[in-house]
């Protein structure tokens, strides 16, 4: 007889068979003979679940009885992916796993492909929170993080007749195993309403806000496990559930309907992921979200820390809050109304707390993606709010006048209030005077940041600030993803590596060794034919393994440039059209991504794509030389199977706005050789992997700033520039539009007129540049030489590395070991 602990927690290949059956049985209510794959899928999951449910008490009651200082970290989004595979590596029962699912047979690749990927994130900054997450817990910090547990997460999209067409994601639908919902952890949560003050016995001032509404937000768990470590830290996601107080009845008498009308507002709160790159101004519903969050998550730390530390006025002790962007930058106002109005701390107290509890992480310097908030509607929703706001402001002003006497401009721009024409709040300006720490995520974002954005704060305050350049994860982004080159580099060099990813720097010496160098080709090919084989079956398109896998995968936008890239598509196609008998380096050129559903232009940029490809992929001269491929609905999955596969990355945005790209990463630690500009973290990419390993082109950021200040002419470059001349031509004539010489004209304008990203500038050196690449892929050695250099150089762009560094120059936490109880 089997013990309930050992049966829930042994990995013996009967314990696991034994318990994926009972999970069948009991859980999902089946047979194996009527079960789907889903029911399996399932009862597999809460088999992973019980084992690592063990580590996550043994952690949270290690926290509680040491009181460590801890980290949250705040976000609107958590892009995870899929968890079953990540937690069988973190756990290191994959091969056990995979055995017990063999005998009962089943498929573990068919069981993986089974999980609907929470998709709660639009791109770089969520799925940055997801890396530094899995990075925590695998260094044994202390740490939560809190967000939003959205219903539905980023839309996936479809390709129809070339065109990005949205579909909700129903990722809830059949249930979400590894969440544990906590329905007695509830914070009441209000909205609107007025402002009054009176003056207690005592002589205090008081202010009591009575609000319009309430909602509540109930917590979902989802343990993160470390990489072979005890450590399952907590990500708490907020749920908006509607509250029927009393009140809320009474309100309502006679009108039931109305009050569960009422009922489905409040839960709207969480619904859906606003996906960025759309203009905010004014979405009433998202500034809704971003308290809502903010303000269940401060509840919820200061609950945890009154029940040992009676004092508040040492909350910023034991708590550290960083904030991913400015999304939850209303905290700074939440807790000091929490800690002013609620808690009874006086003003001067609750604002050294405050200060001491936030730091802020800017991520991008576009001037249109700056948060800012009419003050009508932070008057509508949140009152109280707005006035505390105003008195952080005066305060804070009155410094400034210090530092800048008669000066008003300084005063004028630092301001929280933006008053050059109608009021808003500036949500990076409340962010910078409530923290102690500001950082960019690559240096040279960083010192872009100082320069321009963020100037007037660094020159108030530059001890606030210091770089933190990104990282990813290896667990997911090598280990998970990429087994065969994961076997072939631990053979090498043992596994150390994936806890401490400088160690690939041993690797360095066998790049010149001739059988690994076979081995290394050996790895990437497979994982091409892998690719290969995906493509075919979700769009038909056959493509060559043997080709260049030429890829970029990320957000569409017109800053990333995709168009750029498929210029040089068509440049190739009539270098080949001019002479059908051209000697040309095979390519598949592979892009991924979606584009804001708002985001014309980035719209028919996807059109472009898959209309050129239409084209060039059936046209006979090409003879199957170059073949371009659309791959719907780019998501954390389809990126596990991209970057082992590639060749070539393309990391190609105009210098000085991508703030550091995370992608660039993960394709360079598969192997693939970067063409890129000197942009975000491309620029320490290339410092590590040395130049002669990357291919450059294009302007620099003060090149780009120069052209910019003296009157850019994008005509200038085309007049002279025959053959960038003609690829423009051919797509206004029609050629990939069956004639319609209206469709692309949006775009063809856009680039003759002001040509806002510089891709005319940059154009004959992009193309250049892919000369080289071609030439350099025909010598294999050489090839794959740089390619073993590219992984082996990666050390520095491992998650682990950030948030080390986060550690030691921000947080001031270190690791706590965690023991297993029972
Ligand atoms: C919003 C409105 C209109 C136009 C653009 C926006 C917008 C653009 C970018 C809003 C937010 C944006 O950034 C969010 C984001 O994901 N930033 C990415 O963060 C990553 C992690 O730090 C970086 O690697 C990426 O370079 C950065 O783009």
């Amino acid at each position: 007889i089997v013990a309930v602990e050992d049966d829930r927690t042994g990995t013996s290949l009967e314990t696991l068979k034994r318990a994926i059956m009972d999970n069948l049985f009991y859980l999902q209510a089946r047979f194996p003979s009527v079960a789907s794959r889903n029911d399996f899928y399932m009862a597999l999951s809460y088999t992973v679940r019980d084992r690592l449910l063990q580590r996550w008490i043994s952690t949270a009651e290690t926290y509680l009885q040491q009181g460590s200082r801890t980290v949250c970290y705040f976000s609107a989004e958590f892009l995870l992916g899929p968890h079953l595979g990540n937690n069988l590596i973190n756990l290191g029962i994959r091969q056990e796993v995979e055995e017990a699912v063999n005998e009962l047979g089943l498929d573990i690749e068919e069981l993986l492909n089974q999980e609907e990927e929470p998709g709660l994130g639009n791109g770089g900054l969520g799925r940055l929170a997801a890396c530094y997450l899995d990075s925590m817990a695998t260094l044994e910090i202390p740490s939560f993080g809190y967000g939003i547990r959205y219903e539905f997460g980023i839309f996936d999209q479809e390709i129809r007749d070339g065109w990005q067409v949205e579909v909700t994601d129903r990722w809830l639908r059949y249930g979400n195993p590894w969440e544990i919902p906590r329905p007695e952890v509830r914070m009441p949560v209000k909205f609107g309403g007025h402002t009054r003050s009176y003056t207690d016995s005592d002589g205090h001032y008081r202010v009591i806000w009575d609000a319009h509404h309430v909602v509540e937000g109930v917590a979902y768990d989802t343990p993160i496990l470390g990489y072979r470590v005890n450590t399952a830290n907590t990500l708490r996601l907020w749920r908006a559930e509607a509250v029927e107080s009393f009140d809320f009845q009474a309100f309502n008498t006679g009108n039931y309907y109305g009050a569960v009308r009422d009922k489905i507002t409040s839960e709207n709160i969480t619904k859906v992921l606003y996906p960025n790159d759309e203009p905010l101004q004014g979405k009433e519903l998202r500034l809704s979200q971003q308290y809502f969050f903010s303000s269940s998550s401060l509840q919820d730390m200061i609950r945890i820390y009154l029940q040992h530390n009676p004092d508040l006025s040492k909350f910023h002790q034991k708590f550290t809050v960083q904030l991913n962007d400015t999304h939850p930058a209303i905290s700074v106002a939440e807790l000091m109304r929490l800690l002013v109005d609620d808690h009874h701390l006086d003003w001067n107290t609750a604002w050294n707390v405050t200060q001491h509890t936030f730091a802020y992480t800017n991520h991008t310097l576009l001037p249109e993606a700056l948060e800012k908030w009419p003050i009508a509607l932070f008057q509508y929703l949140l009152p109280r709010h707005l006035e505390i706001i105003f008195e952080i402001n005066q305060r804070f002003l009155d410094q400034v006048r210090l530092h800048y006497p008669g000066q008003s401009d300084p005063l004028a721009r630092l301001s929280i209030i933006d008053e050059s024409g109608e009021r808003y709040v500036r949500m990076a300006n409340l962010a910078c005077v409530g923290s102690y720490a500001i950082n960019g995520v690559a240096a040279l974002h960083t010192e872009l940041l100082k320069a321009t954005v963020l100037h007037d704060f660094y020159q108030l305050y530059p001890e606030r600030f210091s770089n933190k350049t990104n990282g990813v994860t290896p667990r997911r982004w090598v280990v998970l993803s990429n087994p065969g080159l994961t076997g072939l580099i631990s053979e090498q060099i043992g596994d150390g590596w994936i806890k401490d990813l400088d160690q690939l720097g041993q690797l360095e010496p066998l790049a010149n060794d001739h059988h690994f160098r076979a081995c290394w080709g050996k790895t990437k090919h497979d994982n091409k034919v892998a690719l290969a084989e995906h493509i075919q079956a979700k769009t038909g398109i056959i493509v060559d393994p043997n080709s260049l896998f030429d890829i970029q995968v990320k957000r569409i936008h017109e800053y990333k440039r995709q168009h750029l890239n498929v210029l040089h598509i068509i440049t190739l196609y009539q270098q080949i059209k001019d002479n059908p008998h051209l000697d040309i380096t095979p390519r598949t050129f592979i892009f991924g991504g979606k584009a804001a559903p708002g985001y014309f232009t980035a719209k028919l940029m996807i059109k472009l794509i898959t209309a050129v490809g239409d084209v060039v992929n059936r046209d006979p001269d090409v003879a199957g030389r170059l073949k371009v491929v659309f791959l719907p609905d780019y998501n954390v999955t389809f990126g596990q199977r991209v970057y082992p596969a590639a060749d070539l990355s393309e990391q190609i945005s105009t210098a000085g706005l991508e703030a550091s790209g995370t992608g660039n990463m993960k394709f360079s630690m598969n192997g693939a050789l970067t063409i890129g500009t000197l942009d975000g973290a491309n620029v320490e990419i290339r410092e590590e992997v040395g130049a002669e390993n990357f291919f450059l082109f294009g302007l620099t950021t003060p090149e780009v700033q120069a052209l910019g200040a003296k009157g850019y002419q994008p005509w200038d470059y085309i007049q002279s520039n025959p053959q960038l001349k003609r690829v423009l031509d051919l797509i206004a004539s029609g050629h990939f539009s069956h004639g319609d010489t209206n469709l692309f004209q949006p775009l063809l304008s856009g680039l003759w007129n002001q040509d806002k990203y510089y891709l005319m500038a940059d154009y004959q050196s992009y193309i250049d540049c892919q000369q080289q690449v071609s030439q350099a892929y025909q010598n294999r050695e050489q090839w794959l030489a740089m390619s073993i250099l590219n992984t082996a150089r990666m050390g520095k762009f491992s998650s682990d590395r950030s948030i080390q560094d986060y550690c030691r120059d921000i947080w001031h936490v270190s690791p706590v070991i965690i023991k297993l109880n029972g």
